[in-house]
């Protein structure tokens, strides 16, 4: 059960947790019409910190701006302060951010032009996304009998609420058969990604990642995961991946925002490598985690500090 936390941000105000209600009649019930974001904020020795705030903003300015959403009043600098004042006018040293943009209440019809666009931030405590053990055990997932949303469909770069409902179908059935997760294939048959992560394969010291073109959302994770594998001189690269590379492969991870860096170790209940996290997940997360929780310098600038005292009422 989520844990609700004082304020919620709306429209450039804070309003308490309970207050931040729609009606039902507003345009994204209907139709689906949201896009949003997912960020943490880590604890450090500093204090609590946003990780890859710019990036995050920017990829929902993207998102609303695909689906012609973008005339809303902030800018993506207004936003990233705001969601800094978020953390900290709830006072939490670590938690989840959940930005939503979505047009509301005004006309019915599929075309919600006339309808506001409304910009809300909330935040919370949320913890291992696959669950506690999984970060050192991996997890076990399947091969989706779903294909994951096609080209020129629902667009794959926009992280649209919509595309929630082909990852529900993926996650359900996933959960109904005993698995953690699901893997989606692209329409070609192709790797996609996790009903809400994306996927690398490791192969003889080498990783593979699906490219942007296979419906994948091009998570800040994913990028995160790339440059420090060129730190650690793991070469990297993205590429096509057919379905039976990962019963093969030495390692296969996950990557994003909730599950961090989440290792695999069965697909189909075929083993993956040695049935464990393998060495190169285990030096990534080991990377990822030292710079996220600032015992290793911040050498990419990637956290912004939440004030101790926010910036606006
Ligand atoms: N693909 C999908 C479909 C996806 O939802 C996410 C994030 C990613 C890849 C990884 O992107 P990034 O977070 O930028 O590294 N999924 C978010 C939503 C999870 C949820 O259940 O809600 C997240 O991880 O925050």
């Amino acid at each position: 059960m989520l844990k609700a936390t004082e304020k919620i941000w709306r429209n450039g105000q804070f309003i308490a947790w309970d207050d931040a209600k729609i009606h039902v009649l507003s345009h994204v019930v209907s139709y689906g019409s949201s896009v949003f974001e997912g960020i943490r904020c880590y604890e450090t020795p500093a204090g609590p910190a946003v990780f890859r705030l710019p990036e995050h903003v920017r990829r929902m300015v993207d998102s609303a701006k695909i689906y012609r959403m973008d005339k809303f009043a902030f800018s993506q600098q207004e936003l990233a302060t705001a969601i800094l004042d978020l953390v900290s006018v709830n006072h939490l040293s670590s938690c989840y951010i959940r930005p939503i943009v979505l047009r509301g209440y005004g006309e019915m019809g599929v075309n919600g032009q006339k309808n506001p666009v409304d910009v809300y931030l909330a935040c919370w405590e949320w913890g291992k996304y696959l669950g506690d053990d999984a970060m050192a055990d991996g997890v076990d997932v399947c091969v989706s009998s779903w294909t994951r949303i096609a080209p020129n469909t629902l667009p794959a770069l926009a992280k649209a609420g919509a595309n929630y409902m082909n990852s529900q179908l993926i996650k359900m059935e996933a959960i109904a058969n005993g698995y953690s997760e699901g893997i989606a294939l692209d329409k070609a048959g192709y790797v996609s990604e996790g009903s809400g992560e994306n996927i690398f394969i490791v192969r003889d010291g080498k990783i593979v990642t699906p490219p942007a073109g296979a419906s994948v959302l091009p998570g800040i994770t994913r990028d995160t995961v790339i440059t420090l594998a060129g730190d650690l001189g793991i070469p990297v690269v993205e590429q096509v991946v057919p379905r039976e590379l990962l019963y093969v492969a030495d390692e296969v991870f996950f990557s994003g925002t909730a599950a961090e860096i989440t290792p695999i170790r069965s697909i189909d209940r075929i083993t993956i490598g040695e049935g464990r996290r393998g060495p190169i997940a285990e030096a990534l997360q080991k990377e990822f985690f030292a710079i996220v929780n600032g015992t290793k310098p911040d050498r990419y600038g990637w956290l912004s500090a939440v004030p101790v005292t926010a910036s606006v009422a």
